[in-house]
């Protein structure tokens, strides 16, 4: 090579260094990224912070769940929280509200007697990237793919990880699809996928009192059922805790998160983690739309200096569910593994 020509190179790279900062991403994480930080936080508070690897992606990524608790190497007899983010690609906005919830709890624990009554009473669990084949496509390949990247053969890619969860999976056509080259294609069974599978293989060990599953856009507040537009039994108690929640992110920035059944007030989803979750233990499963409000608005590409902003708004939220969680909780008992297991089985 000329010399001239790798003096351009290197020209070149410098500039491109220098117009992002922050790699071709900004502010929001690559998987590599989150890596760093999620082990960052761990090791500067390794007290109440323990990383833990809950499988491999389809691409032999690491799947994070991070642990926040006191003598948080101890399962002790306490109501734990998930959070979950980016089971869709394209969707960066949901990896950064539930790993900025676990760095808000970690630096203010010693300072902030709520956080440390939370922190101390409770154990949360996040999930900030679920889906780390995708996203990295979003980065390197095509920035709106929304599924995972399995080679469903016929030049068709990607299962859609939010339709491969398995209570009511594959019910109908309408709420998933068969066709592997569809944007929701359901996956080949339920839990055909590691990703979906680490996520279930971490709620069987737990005893999770509620979750939240992050999307983006459109701001809305979704509980089950999303495969019928039927009520689930205590529906009253799903729409009353998704009203409080939406009240607190209102009261931080004004902004609206509408609330209701998914399977009324968005359209059919069948195979989604909420509805998972609350047939197996008919617990709080929410789905969160983060801003913005519509594609006009900017849809998946939230700015960089919105990132804050919509975690501020939606701490409460979580807070309030974690809080709630704290207030209801009624230990369990091993009986109710157990009871999980075999229903599980049957599934
Ligand atoms: O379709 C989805 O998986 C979610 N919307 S998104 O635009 N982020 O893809 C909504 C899931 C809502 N949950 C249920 N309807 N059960
Ligand atoms: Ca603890
Ligand atoms: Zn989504």
């Amino acid at each position: 090579m000329k010399a001239q020509n790798a003096l351009l190179i290197v020209l070149i790279l410098l500039l491109s260094a220098a117009a992002y900062p922050q790699g071709i991403n900004g502010a929001y994480h690559s998987y590599l990224e989150l890596e760093a930080d999620i082990f960052a936080l761990q090791q500067r508070y390794p007290d109440i912070v323990k990383v833990f690897d809950i499988g491999d992606s389809l691409e032999k990524r690491n799947l994070y769940a991070i642990k926040i608790s006191d003598n948080v190497l101890v399962e002790e007899d306490e109501p734990e929280v998930l959070f979950l983010g980016c089971h869709h690609a394209r969707e960066w906005i949901s990896v950064e509200v539930p790993f900025l919830m676990g760095k808000y709890l970690a630096e203010h624990y010693a300072s902030d007697p709520a956080v440390k009554r939370f922190v101390d009473q409770s154990e949360i669990w996040i999930v900030p990237l679920v889906n780390p084949d995708g996203l990295e496509y979003t980065l390197h390949g095509y920035r709106l793919w929304r599924k995972n990247r399995r080679d469903n053969g016929g030049g068709d890619y990607g299962v859609d990880l939010n339709r491969n969860y398995g209570h009511k999976w594959g019910i109908d056509n309408l709420g998933s699809s068969a066709n592997p080259a569809s944007e929701v294609y359901r996956g080949s069974t339920p839990f055909s996928e590691p990703e979906t599978r680490a996520v279930r293989d971490l709620y069987l060990k737990k005893n999770f009192q509620a979750l939240i599953s992050f999307h983006s856009y459109t701001q809305v507040i979704l509980y089950p059922w999303g495969y019928t537009k039927q009520p689930p039994d205590g529906a009253a108690t799903l729409k009353e805790i998704a009203a409080e929640m939406s009240a607190r992110i209102q009261a931080v920035s004004g902004r609206l998160y509408e609330y209701g059944q998914s399977g009324d007030s968005l359209y059919l989803t069948n195979g989604d983690v909420t509805d998972w979750a609350f047939a197996l233990s008919g617990i709080p499963a929410y789905t969160i739309e983060l801003p913005p409000i519509d594609w006009a608005s900017g849809g998946f590409f939230n700015r960089q200096e919105d990132i804050d902003p919509i975690f501020q708004e939606n701490l409460p939220a979580m807070a309030y569910l974690i809080d709630r969680a704290i207030r209801d909780y009624r230990p369990l008992g091993p009986a109710v593994y157990d009871l999980k297991r075999r229903l599980f089985k049957k599934d």
